[in-house]
């Protein structure tokens, strides 16, 4: 599309809408019996035929209304809906703005644009449920609101009574991450806090499902609170190293990452490295190199390439002089053993005594020797280079070694600070400062690693530590007895091993309580014990915040569409009545309702950002977007420019390429057999890793990468998306064919922790011994257990990451057959 048709294309506000999209709906919904489902029983939807369609061009009853898409995928994507008679007829993407960095247009994916099929899908939630059969059985009674509320007050009064708060866990959940009174995730930030919080608090976590390992390791390395480059900058890089980092489909909005690289590639001569064992859509539509290796082994590569730049001079030693401790034997920090340095490591004179060639790595990493030669003359020369690392490679069993190890590159080569380079952590992003919904403050200040909520369910008391990066105490007291789960799926799908937390929720003598407040009847839906039927985002009104954007700020008002949809109600409703129940009403609404506290949020928002406009105006033209005035954000520039006057947050104040601190954690936390904690970016060869590969039961090293089907398991159930990217398991030619299997087969891929059955996709666009599961299709055991729909979590491991305690859900060994 040329900048003249962008700018003649009508708008769909200045488009009357047709009657025929909304004929298009219920002629959709002919194949769909979903829709037909939703309407004929609701009288939602016109299903009836085309002699239902209205004469004459009266548009009486018709509007556009602003929305967005609230979902966790890093973009966030303003929606226009149009309404006809209270139904969402048809959805448009952002009209404002043009093709230019900072004013972009931002542009809904795939997802976004399937929305109303998200909305009025059959699944939605219709009334407020309480379980009768077996927890997870699915089978439910449906019961009045007052009902639910009481039940709920009068469990949590138990609860609170009998084990104390502590007992009471938000567990995570970021279906609604964009919103600002209706938001879940981080916990603390969401309504549910401000009504714990108002009568003692909850067990709280810390880290994510998305970036455990990177977020734990990166302050060893740079300190807390250092933030990396936004992604616009790449315009000044020579060349872009994308490292485990797929943004063509992990920031799919048009205004997001997908915009920025194409942007930045049609205006300089930027240069592209995919670094994947896949070759991902980024790598399909931007990079000219892409490098293969088996997952879990960037560390290695990293010292397969630092033993290059070292051996050829490429390396900055200047930088690593001035701004880094641990390179060399002359710049430990104090109490490092001697031969303790990264130098000494890669060149063989370290405490393992091995030299780590570009040989050692190639039979690591599975990349030809002369390959990684030829990349670390490619890396090293480019100046500047910005090394991007997305979060594949830390959600692994040895994922905080991987991370430091690619952001010690970027300080290896010198591009750290400066325009055009980089942290070698992830992109950044401009962002608006905004206030937040006040969410009071948590009297119990316990936390637990966000991925060990099932141990604290079975093996609270254990837990400790040094043993389980318990914070805020010792030890844990008490297990967790009432779980709140909102807008999450992470109770069974997106958990690891759904088998065993299946079988440890069914257990009612463990966990009491569950309760989930949801849109649809999800695999985690399923495990409640009172379900409470939400409205979509669409049917309330709320400030959305933004994804990642490059040089691009912006805040969406979402505004209600429509009416709530059945007997659905809004969370900040729920809380209310439940507050009113516990005898906090006053403390929790101060009076007020959802809209008097967007105002109020806004009014302060307005005191920090004085460009915005007023709370009426927003609302009407639904997006406000700023550029970053200061150009691009540069991560460290201070730092970089005067490394004494503005020293990093490390013991050191300088990057840690040996970390003290960490040397400290080895010899003092307990870890089982086999796992490490290095204070160098060492690799660490771990439990189901590339070297165990290869041979026994499961041979094969399986992934699960985030699909543009899905943003994780939203959207999972709507049938567009289902029949343009079906779930599919990538598997290599070669193993294919060792297996007699063909593209499209029916096929079971299993492990000794379960067993899923779903097509193959025959390619090789993954490396060999590798096969990727999508993450994020929904769990569906038959009678036999076997997984129908497909879900990755059915194969992956409870066992958590060294230092993070994170999620490994990249670290998993499984075999595949025939069906
Ligand atoms: N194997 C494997 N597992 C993974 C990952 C992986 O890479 N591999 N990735 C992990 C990552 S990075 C993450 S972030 C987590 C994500 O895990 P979750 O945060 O659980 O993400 P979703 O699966 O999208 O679940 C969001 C839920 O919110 C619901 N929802 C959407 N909108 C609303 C709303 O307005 N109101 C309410 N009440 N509910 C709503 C959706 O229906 C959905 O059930 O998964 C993790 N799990
Ligand atoms: N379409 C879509 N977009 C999403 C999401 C979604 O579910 N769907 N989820 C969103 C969320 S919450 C998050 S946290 C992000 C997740 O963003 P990421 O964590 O970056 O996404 P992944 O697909 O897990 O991993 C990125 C790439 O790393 C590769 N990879 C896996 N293991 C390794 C390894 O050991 N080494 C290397 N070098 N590469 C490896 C994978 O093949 C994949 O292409 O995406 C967000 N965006
Ligand atoms: S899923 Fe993400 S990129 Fe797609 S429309 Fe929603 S917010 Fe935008
Ligand atoms: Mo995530």
């Amino acid at each position: 599309m040329t900048m003249t048709d962008m700018a003649t294309r009508p708008t769909p506000l200045e488009t009357p809408v047709p009657r025929r999209s909304f004929m298009k709906w219920s002629a959709a919904a002919g194949g769909a019996a979903a829709a037909v489902g939703v309407g004929a029983h609701y009288g939602l939807l016109p299903v009836a035929s085309a002699s239902a369609e209205p004469s004459g061009g009266d548009d009486a009853g018709e509007k556009v209304v602003w929305s967005s898409c609230n979902v966790n995928c890093g973009s966030r994507c303003p929606l226009l809906m149009t309404v006809v008679d209270g139904q969402i007829v048809r959805v448009d993407s952002d009209p404002t703005g043009d093709d230019e960095m900072g004013t972009q247009q931002i542009r809904a994916c795939v997802r976004g644009r399937s929305i109303r099929q998200r909305i009025y899908n059959p699944d939605r939630l219709k009334h407020p449920m309480k379980r009768v059969g077996k927890r997870g059985s699915g089978e439910f009674e449906q019961i009045t609101w007052e009902e639910a509320y009481d039940t709920i007050a009068a469990s949590l009064k138990k609860t609170i009574e009998k084990y104390g708060n502590e007992a009471v866990y938000l567990n995570y959940g970021t279906g609604a991450l964009g919103g600002t009174v209706a938001k879940s995730w981080p916990p603390a930030s969401s309504p549910i806090a401000r009504l714990m919080n108002c009568m003692g608090g909850y067990l709280n976590h810390y880290g994510t499902y998305s970036t455990a390992q990177i977020s734990a390791a990166t302050p060893y390395t740079y300190g807390a609170g250092a933030g990396n480059n936004s992604f616009d900058d790449i315009v000044h890089s020579k060349l872009v190293v994308l490292w485990g980092n797929n943004p063509h489909e992990t920031r799919m909005s048009g205004g997001g990452e997908t915009f920025v690289t194409q942007t930045a590639k049609r205006q300089s001569d930027t240069k592209f490295i995919v670094i994947d064992p896949r070759y991902t859509d980024t790598a399909v539509s931007i990079a000219d190199e892409w490098v293969p290796l088996r997952p879990g082994t960037d560390a290695a590569l990293v010292a397969g390439l630092a033993h290059v730049m070292i051996s050829e001079n490429l390396h900055d030693q200047e930088f690593l002089d001035t701004y880094c401790v641990g390179f060399d034997e002359e710049h430990l920090p104090e109490g490092a053993p001697a031969g303790g340095s990264y130098h000494s490591y890669v060149m063989g004179l370290g405490r393992d005594g091995v030299e780590k060639t570009p040989e050692w790595a190639a039979t690591i990493t599975g990349i030809p020797a002369s390959r990684i030669v030829q990349l670390a003359r490619t890396i090293a020369q480019a100046k500047p280079c910005a090394i991007v690392q997305g979060w594949g490679p830390q959600r692994h069993a040895n994922g905080e070694n991987s991370a430091r190890a690619v952001m010690l590159l970027a300080a290896l080569t010198g591009n750290v600070g400066i325009t055009g380079g980089g942290t070698g952590a992830r992109e950044g992003s401009y962002q608006l400062s905004l206030s937040a919904f006040p969410t009071l403050t948590n009297p119990v200040k316990t936390s637990i690693p966000v991925f060990l909520w099932t141990d604290a369910i079975e093996r609270a008391t254990e837990m400790t530590a040094t043993a389980d990066g318990i914070q805020g105490k010792d030890r844990l007291e008490v297990p967790i007895k009432f779980i709140w789960n909102y807008a999450g799926n992470a109770l069974i799908n997106q958990h690891s091993d759904a088998n065993r937390t299946a079988r440890l929720l069914e257990d009612e003598s463990l966990c009491e309580m569950i309760v989930v407040i949801e849109n649809q009847m999800t695999a985690s839906a399923k495990f409640a014990d009172i379900l409470l039927p939400d409205v979509s985002n669409s049917e309330q009104p709320d400030l959305v915040t933004q994804g990642s954007a490059g040089s691009l700020g912006y805040l969406i008002f979402a505004d209600q569409v429509i009416e709530p949809l059945f007997e659905c109600r809004t969370v900040y409703e729920m809380c209310t009545e439940i507050a009113d129940r516990m005898g906090v009403k006053a403390e929790f609404t101060e009076g007020m309702t959802q809209e008097d506290w967007l105002r109020k949020v806004y009014a302060e928002s307005q005191a920090k950002e004085p460009d915005l406009p007023s709370f009426e105006e927003l609302r009407e033209k639904g997006i406000f977007k700023k550029k970053n005035p200061a150009g691009t954000v540069i991560g460290l520039q201070a730092f970089r420019e005067d490394p004494v006057a503005n020293p990093l947050k490390t013991p050191s104040g300088k990057i840690e390429i040996y970390s003290s601190l960490l040397q400290k954690l080895d010899e003092t936390w307990t870890l089982p057999e086999g796992d490490r904690i290095t204070p160098l970016p060492e690799y660490t060869p771990t439990w189901e890793g590339a070297e165990l590969a290869g041979t026994g039961d499961a041979p094969l090293q399986m992934i699960g990468h985030h699909y543009k089907s899905r943003t994780h398991s939203t959207y999972g159930n709507v049938a567009w998306m289902q029949e343009a990217h079906p779930q599919l398991v990538w598997v290599n030619t070669l193993d294919a064919k060792a297996r007699g299997i063909e593209n499209g087969d029916v096929v079971q891929v299993f492990n000794e922790r379960g067993r899923i059955e779903l097509k193959a996709h025959v390619t090789s666009r993954i490396a060999p011994g590798v096969v990727s599961v999508p993450q994020g299709a929904w769990y569906a055991p038959d009678k036999d257990g076997v997984d129908k729909g497909g879900c990755t979590n059915t194969l992956t491991s409870w066992h958590p990451s060294p230092l993070a305690k994170g999620n490994p859900q990249h670290t998993n060994l499984v075999q595949i057959e025939k069906a």
